[in-house]
């Protein structure tokens, strides 16, 4: 170590003191693990400044799970800092981390990909989608609260939704959705505990979509999925009438729902928006369980799928009016009632969940369960709770959030003068969702709201024509809001949480060599003989394929050199055996287009054909050691005929 240093490296210059224990180790082999995780220091948790500022060094109060959009990822903020910690490549191509190029996330990827899609693929040279449009994040509960296990989120491009591991924040299941098309609304059930993913389908499309009708409009239909949380499957669907868009569940595991901006099943904006009503559909669980345990369910492309649309007159749903163009449906943490957000209408129509039994077995009207309709301003799209009784809905037109009181909205709806609305605010611009920390849960704080705003015109450094979103944190300690951040993301933010740190005490910083990830993976291996726990360097022939077995410890790769045929199927299995926090490396191969992450204790693999005699250099693509640089070795492809 000393003779290293002697060289001249700064050692000060080039690391922190995560990275430093590792530093300048010299030592090529898995010795250098005893080098060890000590001396990393936990800062302190932030006492965040009224401004929602944390000093240098200060960890935030909470993490926010970001939706992406278009980008087809999911972010990780901090709050109150609103500083981007972390991307977590979902739906995308990731051009750091290999996701969507590495086997392990190919196989996650492709697990319940139908043959319509692997046909598509292969028709255009691909073999997954890496485009996603990621709306929804929500996490997994247990008792009307977050429960630390899962992040699930759809993929309203592709039909998709996906679960991520909150222990490592990975992606571990993608679920293509048969039947349904444009998965966009996605809550998971509130209670018990998150059994379900509840996923609408935005889109209609005939159910036997052959081409054998096509613009038939009767023909069309609109799916409601309920996805088995655990098994990663579809455990049932439910038809309706109209599309749906938004959906929640309540805190009691009785009910879902889904709001309906297109009752009329119109294909243009003018018949879209023709109707004086749309609807939410109440879907009753219990019913549709009942039905799917009796078999009375037909079975369509692998899926039991009940009929719950208007005319079946079934036990399985009921349908709401409300004003035209519904959009947001939010269940309030008061276990009692539901907000959907009018859009075209300035409303947001309070529902009594507790009523709805009286819908379904009685007969009531199902208007009956409205017990408030407040008119609170221009274009409300969504709306969030604090924890006392009070209500946030975004308008979109007015570009304003707006805060009410749910009782005394009540009360006003009842006949009572008294004026729910507490307060407006500004935001800049055009607010989409928005989230109070651990607000849609029994635990809904008080202290911050983030307002998603899709516009931010003049609000930053002009950067062209395309412009960053602005995600706005607001302060609702008290009885005015107040906001105290700016805060540019790219395509683009719909949905978002925040949830505290207490939730998530175990989010690993190493993984476990033994980790399902690479499970299908270490079968390779096993069956190869190789044993990827320790330092290894063996290269398996299997006819024109072949498997390159390199660990990795800062700053080497155990394979200095290998050597491959050309016309080659060549796989590469890099493992981590460095188990220091913090301590990424990486595998690009040099003009293959090919780049992996491998975390600390991590193992990943990637195929590609070596299609070209000659010498090509990989590295290691994440600093990891003062001799990152050095971190590199040579793949050999000889000429076929060689
Ligand atoms: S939707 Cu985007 S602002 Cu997809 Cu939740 Cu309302
Ligand atoms: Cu390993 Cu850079
Ligand atoms: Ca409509």
């Amino acid at each position: 170590m000393e003779s290293k240093e002697n060289k001249g490296l700064s050692r000060r210059a080039l690391f922190s003191a995560t990275a430093g224990t590792a530093v300048l180790a010299g030592t090529m082999g898995p010795a250098a693990l005893g080098l060890g995780a000590a001396g990393l220091a936990t800062p302190a948790r932030a006492a965040s400044g009224a401004d929602g500022s944390v000093a240098p060094g200060k960890l935030d109060d909470y993490y926010g799970f970001w939706s992406s959009g278009q980008s087809g990822e999911m972010r990780i903020l901090g709050i109150p800092s609103m500083r981007e910690l972390m991307r977590v490549p979902v739906f995308n191509r990731c051009s750091a981390t290999g996701w969507g190029q590495t086997n392990e996330s190919i196989r996650i990827h492709q697990r319940t990909m139908s043959e319509k899609t692997k046909k598509q693929l292969a028709a255009n040279g691909k073999k997954i989608h890496d485009n996603g449009d990621l709306h929804h994040v929500h996490m997994s509960f247990t008792e009307g609260k977050y429960d630390g296990r899962y992040l699930f989120m759809n993929d309203k491009a592709n039909t998709r939704v996906a679960r991520v591991r909150c222990d490592v924040m990975k992606t571990d299941a993608i679920l293509e959705i048969p039947n349904a098309k444009g998965i966009h609304g996605l809550r998971p059930q509130k209670w018990p505990r998150s059994n379900y993913v509840f996923c609408n389908g935005e889109d209609e499309a005939p159910l036997v979509n052959d081409g054998s009708t096509m613009t038939d409009v009767s023909t069309y239909v609109n799916i409601f999925t309920a996805v088995d949380a655990d098994k990663w499957e579809v455990a049932w669907q439910v038809q309706v009438s109209g599309n749906l868009d938004n959906c929640d569940a309540d805190y009691e595991g009785k009910w879902a729902f889904s709001t309906s901006y297109n009752s009329e099943m119109g294909m243009s904006l003018e018949e879209m928006t023709k109707s004086e009503m749309d609807h939410v559909v109440v879907f009753n669980l219990a019913e549709i369980e009942k039905a799917i345990a009796a078999g009375k369910y037909e079975e369509i492309n692998g899926v039991k799928v009940l009929d719950g649309r208007k005319e079946a007159k079934s036990l399985f749903t009921r349908y709401i009016p409300v004003a035209n163009n519904p959009h947001g449906c939010n269940m309030a943490p008061d276990r009692k009632h539901l907000c959907v957000a009018g859009k075209l209408s300035p409303t947001v129509t309070v529902l009594d969940v507790t009523k709805f039994d009286a819908i379904f077995y009685e007969n009531a009207e199902p208007r009956s369960a409205v017990v408030a309709e407040p008119e609170l301003g221009l274009g409300p799209l969504h709306t969030a709770f604090d924890g006392r009784g009070n209500a946030y809905t975004s308008l979109f037109l007015d570009s304003q959030v707006v805060k009410w009181n749910i009782e005394e909205a009540i009360r006003a709806y009842a006949g009572e003068k008294i004026d729910p609305i507490k307060d407006k605010l500004d935001v800049q611009y055009q607010p989409g969702h928005l989230k109070i920390v651990m607000g849609e849960t029994l635990d809904a704080a008080n202290d911050w709201l983030v307002c998603l705003c899709k516009f931010s015109k003049d609000r930053f450094l002009n950067v062209g024509p395309l412009k960053p979103e602005n995600d706005q944190l607001i302060d609702i300690s008290g009885d005015k809001m107040k906001l105290v951040h700016d805060g540019p993301t790219f395509a683009e933010p719909h949905d978002a949480i925040a949830v505290a740190p207490s939730i998530l005490p175990n989010i690993k910083s190493v993984w476990d060599r033994q980790d399902k990830h690479w499970a299908e993976t270490r079968k390779q291996a096993e069956a190869d003989g190789v044993n990827i726990d320790e330092w290894t360097d063996a290269v398996i022939r299997d006819g024109n394929k072949v498997r390159v077995y390199m660990t990795s410890v800062a700053p080497s790769f155990s394979q200095e050199s290998f050597t491959v045929k050309e016309g080659d199927e060549v796989t590469v299995i890099v493992t981590n055996l460095d188990e220091i926090d913090d301590l990424t490396h990486g595998f690009t191969m040099g003009n293959h287009g090919v780049a992996m992450e491998v975390g600390p204790q991590m193992t990943s693999s990637v195929t590609f054909v070596a299609a070209n005699a000659g010498v090509y250099w990989y590295y290691c693509q994440w600093f990891c050691h003062a001799l990152h640089m050095e971190m590199r070795g040579r793949m050999f492809v000889e000429p076929k005929d060689a």
